[in-house]
């Protein structure tokens, strides 16, 4: 393995040259992968053209630095612990040689059911090695893999489906997780219907369920890869050629497709998790996270096998068949290194202190979080029940659109600061900006956190609405990259991470946007007007709240509606939308040119009732009135 940053001097001097002297600090980096051929220019483009590239000219497969050089080093070292959701059922484990030759043979089939270098392959599938395998063997026949969450609804599936023309998608029969089966193929069947541009489904036998299978266009994957052959030969590719397509919310539309390219992404999803985690030879690694979510793609199916680490992959939940099963998990297999976000964390403290007192957890060295602000009680009894204190916390700060963690502190080498997601890594110029995109000097300070520079990882585009990307992330403040997230910088230029300043709601470290939240609402033809907010949850972090204009004004004649408008949202979206709270008002708080005015609605939703500013230029001050109203007679 490569250098890592290993004392706080060194981190100083690399973030000091990995910005001073960007070309050769990243030409070093970038040596210790393996390549086909080395690049013409280690970086180019920028904000204002938006055309940036990094290793341009390179060729590579990022596989072969996933895999292959790790199996002529240590062939035999367990690339993956895979725990099943029931503890009872079989555990099964993969050395780097084997999850190989999977890949291997899952490219084979890839390319004998027709997927050329460039195709898109959608994956709606559970956490099975299969998947983990497939992603992987998509990047070795040169296909961008958009996996899509398998809590999504068939509804959701379909837009990502077709936004990205999927030429395959792939699943498994049905998921288990915890005590519940989702049935993935059903709902595929149903996705399916208006996705012209698939052309087959290939089904993984998980739970032996029966489920129907379309003659022509549905095959069991399993008897595919029994027959196929595990030997393959990687696709060169170029370092700007797509690697994955992931789909995120933002404040306004549909979910984005975030492109994400070869050599770039690669090099940071290494550096990073080397740098941050600190993980060692004989360490074991596991994140908690789906692969259906950045997290899960940068530091399970990337980081960690870039850098031939040993890790789990969990197929349950954290609370079957009791709240104990990440510190049982933990135990099994001697964890060093849990990575996991602080809504499990607030929801496994809600269980009671029993279930992490009964497990031994002495393999623990270092504990990461990510996904949303931790609050400071989660934080301590991170620390305190399960790191023992004794473990550094990295607080993992960075979104899908960064390809990576971009702030965060580097275990047991720069300090943990609670809540504090501390430092920027090498190549990372965050800056904080007013709301006229002023940059704040100095420190302390507070604002608008940007990225003042491209690096490797960023995401290079839209899939297929370029302008959007640039709309999104680059016009609000030119020349910059706006994360959407609000910062603040202590007197050691140390940051902590306040939450979203958009329109963007974080539930339970899911992205959900208000704008699509409130078009399902529309919907419904009861409601005249629907207003969705954020508001603070005790362990989602944000729940959300509508506020909604009834056709109907006489209360009795809503009855059910809540209900109707989650059934409507779960259908939609996905469970992962659905509403908290509703409050039926008569009229929602606008500005004189009509806007509603979200920063009201928020405020009162979280309790704020006197803190609301100046409502008198409203043009319905009164709406205000009602609406506080209603949420105190809640
Ligand atoms: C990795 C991931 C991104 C949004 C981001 C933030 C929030 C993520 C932290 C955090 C405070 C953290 N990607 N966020 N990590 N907030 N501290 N350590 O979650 O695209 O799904 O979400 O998540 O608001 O903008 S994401």
């Amino acid at each position: 393995m490569h250098n890592r940053i290993e004392s706080v001097e060194q981190y100083k001097s690399s973030y000091h040259s990995s910005l001073n002297e960007s070309e050769s600090y990243w030409s070093k980096v970038a040596d210790t992968f393996t390549w086909k051929k080395e690049w013409n220019s280690v970086t180019s483009g920028n904000f204002e053209e938006l055309n940036v590239k990094w290793f341009d000219g390179a060729k590579l497969n990022i596989t072969e630095n996933c895999l292959d050089r790790h199996v002529q080093n240590h062939p035999d070292k367990i690339a993956i612990y895979w725990e099943p959701n029931d503890p009872s059922d079989l555990a099964i484990s993969f050395t780097y040689a084997e999850v190989l030759e999977q890949v291997n043979k899952f490219s084979n089939v890839l390319v004998e059911n027709g997927v050329n270098k460039g195709d898109r392959v959608c994956f709606y599938m559970s956490m099975i090695p299969e998947l983990l395998f497939g992603v992987l063997a998509c990047a070795r026949v040169g296909a961008v893999h958009s996996v899509v969450f398998g809590g999504f609804s068939a509804k959701a599936l379909a837009g990502r489906v077709s936004d990205c023309k999927a030429k395959l998608l792939i699943t498994n029969d049905q998921a288990y997780r915890g005590t519940k089966i989702i049935p993935l193929k059903k709902i595929v069947d149903e996705a399916i219907q208006g996705c012209e541009s698939v052309e087959k489904v290939l089904v993984f036998n998980r739970t032996g369920a029966e489920v129907p299978m379309t003659e022509g266009r549905d095959i069991w994957l399993n008897d595919l890869l029994a027959q196929a052959s595990d030997t393959f030969r990687p696709v060169e590719m170029n370092a700007e050629d797509p690697l994955f397509i992931l789909y995120t919310s933002g404040s306004t539309g549909t979910p984005k497709g975030l492109q994400h390219t070869t050599a770039g992404y690669m090099v940071w999803a290494s550096e990073t998790f080397k740098n941050v985690f600190q993980a060692g030879k004989n360490d074991v690694y596991w994140c908690s996270a789906d692969i259906g979510w950045i997290t899960g793609h940068s530091y399970i199916a990337y980081g960690p096998m870039l850098n031939g680490v040993t890790q789990v992959m969990f197929e349950g939940v954290p609370t079957f068949p009791d709240p104990s099963r990440f510190w049982q998990v933990c135990d099994k297999y001697k964890v060093s290194h849990f990575y996991t976000a602080p809504t499990a964390i607030r929801a496994l403290e809600a269980c009671g202190p029993e279930h992490v007192e009964k497990a031994d957890l002495s393999s623990l060295k270092v504990l990461g979080t990510v996904g949303e602000p931790i609050n400071e009680d989660a934080w301590n009894w991170y620390n305190e029940k399960v790191g023992k204190k004794k473990c550094p916390i990295v607080d993992t700060w960075w979104q899908t659109e960064t390809g990576g963690i971009m702030i965060s502190s580097l275990a047991g080498v720069t300090p943990s600061i609670p809540c504090h997601a501390t430092l920027p890594l090498p190549g990372v110029e965050p800056v904080l900006v007013n709301d006229k995109g002023e940059k704040i000097e100095g420190n302390p300070a507070q604002g608008n956190l940007c990225i003042n520079r491209p690096w490797p990882g960023m995401a290079r585009t839209i899939y297929g609405d370029h302008e959007r990307y640039r709309q999104t992330y680059f016009s609000t403040y030119p020349g910059k990259y706006f994360t959407g997230d609000g910062a603040r910088r202590d007197d050691d230029g140390n940051y902590r991470i306040t939450g979203r300043v958009d329109d963007v709601i974080n539930v339970s470290g899911h992205r959900i946007g208000t704008a699509e939240v409130e078009d399902v609402i529309d919907e419904h033809p009861e409601v005249v007007e629907a207003a969705v907010v954020g508001f603070p949850h005790d362990i989602k972090g944000q729940g959300i709240m509508a506020y909604i204009i009834p056709k109907n004004t006489n209360d009795s004649d809503n009855e059910g509606i809540f209900e109707l408008l989650n059934e409507m949202i779960t259908k939609d979206i996905g469970p992962i939308a659905k509403l908290d709270r509703i409050v039926l008002a008569n009229d929602l708080p606008k500005t004189r040119s009509g806007k509603i005015m979200r920063r009201i609605l928020r405020k009162v939703a979280a309790g704020e009732f006197d803190q609301l500013g100046d409502i008198s230029t409203l043009l319905n001050p009164e709406a205000v009135e009602s609406i506080i109203e209603k949420v105190k007679a809640q």
